[in-house]
């Protein structure tokens, strides 16, 4: 629903999807879209979970992008749910960004036409017009090796544009961005202008500690990893914000190497987490997790669903 305020004629405003292959810096472009962080970002591919949210707004444009979970071909009901939420973001979008990894691409060309002609036909049936963002430019030596990847991917994706960027380094971005609002509708602001996302700061509370942890551990820890925030209270007195989050895994074993020797692992992923949280609030902020085995968590349902996976 456009809110109901007074804006300059010709304002646009809309919904862009930004997908793509795990790993390929979807929440990286996200979060230097809008200018800040929004989205958790890890060396390691599948750290998106959910649709999320960031808003840019300018005097004359409001985008409002959804990043979403990598797409890939792994089974499991955890990555069955992810992929729906990915595929779900085309269907509300007024521009689809296709975000692909051209380090990747110039070091395995087939293996990565591959993945990629794999998307070219849900997105060119969704008929919404679509962008690529050739990212991490920045370290693919020597750069005319990109030429003929940009060939290759103008024949797999006919009429779409493409775009060299760097979403690490911020560069490139103003024509991805003239690109998307080119096909914005005329619209007034979907959210009141100083808001950055819709995602409450209790999801973000979440999504940092599992950043820390996801950087923290190693092989399948990280995709047995969940946080779910059980209390959130803020004193009226002095302001300040008392958190207490569960970590959930999906065996014993892991339980143990999240904790860490002296409980050290946890200790230094709650601290970065905390002070993260008080940069973003301007507020004191104590927070407790605990963490608990929930056996094969990512394949029960009623598990995904309480974590919102579901
Ligand atoms: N060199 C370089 N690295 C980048 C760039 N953009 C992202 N990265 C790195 O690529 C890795 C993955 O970035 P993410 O933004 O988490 O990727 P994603 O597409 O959201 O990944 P999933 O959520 O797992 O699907 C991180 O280590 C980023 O720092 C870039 O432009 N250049
Ligand atoms: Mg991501």
């Amino acid at each position: 629903m456009p809110l109901d305020i007074e804006v300059p004629e010709g304002f646009r405003a809309g919904w862009v999807a930004l997908l793509g292959p795990p790993n390929a810096g979807k929440s990286t472009l996200l979060n230097a879209l809008v200018g800040q962080k929004v989205a958790i970002v890890t060396s390691k591919p599948q750290t998106t979970r959910t649709q999320v949210t960031g808003i840019l707004s300018r005097e004359m444009e409001q985008l409002v992008f959804f990043d979403t979970p990598g797409l890939h071909n792994r089974g499991g009901k955890m990555n069955r749910a992810l992929l729906q939420s990915a595929w779900q973001a085309l269907s509300g979008a007024d521009v689809v960004v296709l975000v692909l990894d051209m380090a990747f691409a110039a070091s395995r060309t087939a293996a990565f036409m591959d993945e990629v002609r794999d998307l070219a036909e849900p997105l060119l049936e969704s008929d919404r017009p679509l962008l690529l963002a050739l990212n991490k430019v920045d370290i693919v030596k020597p750069k005319d090796a990109l030429l003929p990847i940009m060939e290759e991917l103008a024949d797999a994706f006919p009429g779409a544009s493409l775009y060299p960027i760097s979403a690490l380094r911020t560069e490139g971005l103003p024509p991805l961005l003239d690109g998307m609002i080119e096909h914005l509708p005329e619209s007034p602001p979907l959210f009141p202008p100083d808001q950055v996302s819709t995602a409450p700061m209790r999801f973000m509370a979440s999504e940092l500690l599992r950043e820390k942890l996801f950087d923290a551990t190693r092989q399948e820890v990280p995709y047995s990893l969940a946080v779910d925030i059980e209390e959130w209270f803020e004193d009226p007195d002095t302001g300040r914000i008392s958190i207490s989050a569960v970590v959930y895994v999906a065996r014993q074993a892991h339980k143990r190497i999240v904790i860490g020797k002296d409980g050290r692992v946890l200790k230094e992923a709650a601290t970065k987490t905390r002070h993260e949280l008080m940069d973003m609030l301007g507020r004191k902020v104590h927070l407790e997790v605990w963490v608990k085995v929930k056996e094969n968590w990512p394949e029960n349902p009623a598990m995904l669903r309480q974590l919102g996976l579901g």
